[in-house]
């Protein structure tokens, strides 16, 4: 008897992208494993045995956010509410200078929409950092703050964009991107720019020659049809521009929000989750299992379903924490190596862009054996 899965085996042998019917069948095929070890021959194919990991530093300036988005626990709508807050510059600074180590290579910044604030504010931010700490690649800013940024400051987004590179911006993280069917963004986060638009500020990026990440919610109220179509929608973009470096499933978290009744999603749903995305996502090089997100177990068995990275080192993280992540705020590069070895996996450094960082001569032969092997 043929399996179910046969015929999209066949279009993966041949590098056919799958079509959103293969994407719902995947989501609905009982056998967790069997979609399991599909996704991994694709990141086998792609990566060889590596999982890639940065290190990195996460800062959130402020918290304050018109977007009153129905699964967030970190944003409070107005300064002055209890627990608002918005960082000066000097507070940036002091708080990036008390987590930062030479040999650091990123910043990763996300804010909320905070109406109390003016453009200098982001570009004095970003230029602080280049001037005092110029080792660091800034990704900062999502897609929904480079649209809040054009309406409110009245630019185009390539306007705000090319500004922001000028003071440093280096490239784009992927938050943001929720879930783009109507229906469900609607509900979830209806102050937000539509799909359209996150997808356009993401197109002007890579136009200018940024490159970003992109990023899906899911466990929330989305059915397997808008998750498919997300997949698909992200595909035809980076078909288009090749902009985007990796993708990265958010698995919905629900303390402290007004979705705490919903279920959250289950390890299965996670891998699964990854799994699928691997497949459908035939042209963007790289899985993202973001520890924080998953919990540092589940990313791990994640590099055998699809994943290839583990994002970094992290420090600091606030977001998935407000909303009841119980990972670690941060791991060092050695936990990180470790638990990717364990995970029977080769750890390589990689700076934001995905170019292999090599420390020393030794890992450098190392990883250049295992690369030129893929
Ligand atoms: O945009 C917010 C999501 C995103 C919750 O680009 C939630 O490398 C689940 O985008 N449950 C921010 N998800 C985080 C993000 C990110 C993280 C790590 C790496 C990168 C990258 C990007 O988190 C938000 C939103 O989609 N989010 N609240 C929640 N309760």
């Amino acid at each position: 008897m043929t399996s179910p899965l046969a015929e999209i085996e066949a279009k993966l042998e041949s590098c056919v992208p799958l079509s959103f019917d293969d994407g719902c069948q995947l989501w609905n095929h009982h056998n967790l494993l069997e979609v399991g070890l599909l996704a991994n021959r694709v990141r086998e194919r792609l990566h060889g045995n590596i999982t890639y990991y940065n290190w990195n530093l996460h800062l959130n300036s402020t918290n304050v956010c018109e977007a009153n988005c129905i699964f967030c626990s970190f944003a409070r709508l107005k300064t002055g509410m209890p627990q608002a807050y918005t960082m000066s510059i000097e507070q940036a600074h002091d708080w990036i200078a008390e987590r930062y180590h030479p040999g650091m290579t990123e910043i990763h910044i996300v804010n909320g929409l905070n109406p109390d604030l003016d453009f200098q504010y982001y570009l004095d931010l970003l230029r602080m950092i280049r001037r005092d700490f110029p080792e660091l690649h800034i990704k900062a800013f999502t897609a929904v703050e480079i649209h809040y940024f054009a309406q409110k400051y009245n630019m185009s987004y390539a306007a705000v964009l090319e500004n922001l590179v000028q003071a440093g911006l280096g490239s784009l993280p992927g938050g943001g991107a929720e879930i783009f069917a109507p229906r469900a963004r609607q509900k979830l986060c209806r102050d937000k720019v539509d799909a359209d638009g996150w997808l356009e500020v993401h197109r002007a990026a890579h136009q200018l020659g940024l490159r970003s990440n992109c990023t899906m919610l899911y466990g929330t109220i989305e059915t397997i049809e808008e998750r498919v179509d997300h997949l698909m929608r992200l595909r035809e973009l980076q078909s288009e521009t090749k902009g985007f470096q990796v993708f990265i499933p958010l698995a919905f978290h629900a303390d402290g929000n007004r979705l705490r009744n919903l279920a959250p999603p289950t390890g299965v749903e996670d891998l699964r989750t990854i799994a699928v995305s691997r497949l459908m996502l035939d042209n963007i090089p790289h899985i993202k299992a973001y520890w924080v997100m998953l919990g540092v177990k589940t990313a791990q068995t994640a590099q055998f379903f699809g994943a290839n990275d583990m994002d970094g080192t992290v420090t600091e993280e606030k977001v998935y924490h407000m909303a009841g992540s119980h990972a670690p705020q941060s791991l060092s590069i050695e936990e990180l190596k470790r638990v990717i070895r364990c995970a029977g996996r080769e750890p390589v450094e990689r700076s934001t862009t995905y170019k292999l960082i090599s420390r020393d001569a030794t890992a450098h032969a190392a990883v250049a054996e295992v690369i030129s092997a893929v």
